[in-house]
């Protein structure tokens, strides 16, 4: 996904990785993955530093360079979303990458508001009463939207186009661009590696993700699948949901079906 990003962005992107795995794994001396300029930031000072970073660029004079963050679910729905709030509002040209992998992976797989329901953290495990997580997964790109900010996504890694797309759209803004990624973790999930892409693709034909836009004040769906593949497929494939039982299941269920009744109402296709 990072790589992809800046195929897109290209080598005058200057980068911005608050602690999490992606600075974990990134920025392992001698071997930086990274062959731009990058940096990390403090765990909540994402979006802060990269509004300072666009300043200088602003005042250098420089044209054709690209401020991007990227940053996990933890650091951008929890701890750095009173900054990501504020760069929005003062409407700095930056591009910000949220890594959704459902929990704080880094530090040992806790739970953070982006969590879905049922998923077993370490600090919501599952037991005979509690079953995993009792809240709903956040709604970060709604709660970015209504900062009507100027383009907004989400997206998976199970599709890889739509994603690289959105990246270039989000080059093409004056002003900050938010992009939301659902990306599986299998060590923090329970699955094994090679089958990262095809869950983050059944995710969205399951309907449990959606990949959609707001661009100019209005929402579309970019895929608006006529009928969804069973959300168990998805579900019981991953150690984290193992323990669900059918009421469980049916509560997910039953979440996905009134969110995309309400998706369908409000939004347009695309
Ligand atoms: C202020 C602060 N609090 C806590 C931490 C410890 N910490 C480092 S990474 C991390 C988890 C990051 O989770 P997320 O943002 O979802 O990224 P992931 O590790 O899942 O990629 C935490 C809690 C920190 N570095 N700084
Ligand atoms: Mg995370």
């Amino acid at each position: 996904m990072v790589r992809l990003a800046l195929k897109v962005l290209g080598e005058r992107t200057i980068t911005v990785v608050p602690a999490g795995c992606m600075s974990a794994v990134g920025f392992i001396y001698p071997q930086l993955c990274f062959s731009n300029n990058a940096i990390i930031s403090t765990f909540p000072g994402t979006a802060s530093m990269l509004s300072g970073i666009a300043a200088a660029v602003k005042a250098k004079g420089h044209k054709d360079v690209h401020v991007l963050g990227i940053a996990g679910d933890g650091g951008t729905a929890d701890i750095g979303l009173q900054a990501l709030s504020g760069a929005i509002d003062r409407g700095d040209k930056i591009i910000y990458i949220c890594y959704d992998n459902e929990a704080y992976m880094n530090t040992g797989i806790q739970k953070s508001s982006l969590t879905p329901f049922g998923a077993k953290t370490t600090t919501t495990p599952a037991g005979e009463n509690i079953r995993g997580t009792l809240t709903s997964k956040k709604n970060m790109f709604e709660i970015v939207a209504a900062h009507d900010i100027a383009y907004a996504a989400t997206a998976s890694i199970g599709y890889v186009q739509d994603f690289i797309n959105k990246v270039y759209k989000a080059s093409l803004v004056e002003g900050p661009s938010y992009i939301h990624v659902f990306a599986p973790c299998p060590t923090g999930w329970g699955i094994k590696t090679d089958e990262t892409f095809e869950i983050a693709k059944e995710v969205v034909d399951s309907g449990l993700w959606y990949l959609a836009e707001y661009e100019n004040g209005e929402f579309f769906l970019n895929k608006n699948p006529k009928e969804f593949t069973p959300v168990e497929n998805y579900l019981r494939k991953q150690n984290r949901f193992k323990h669900l039982h059918d009421e469980d299941i049916e509560q997910i269920i039953n979440a996905r079906d009134s969110k995309w009744e309400r998706m369908r109402r409000q939004w347009n296709n695309k």
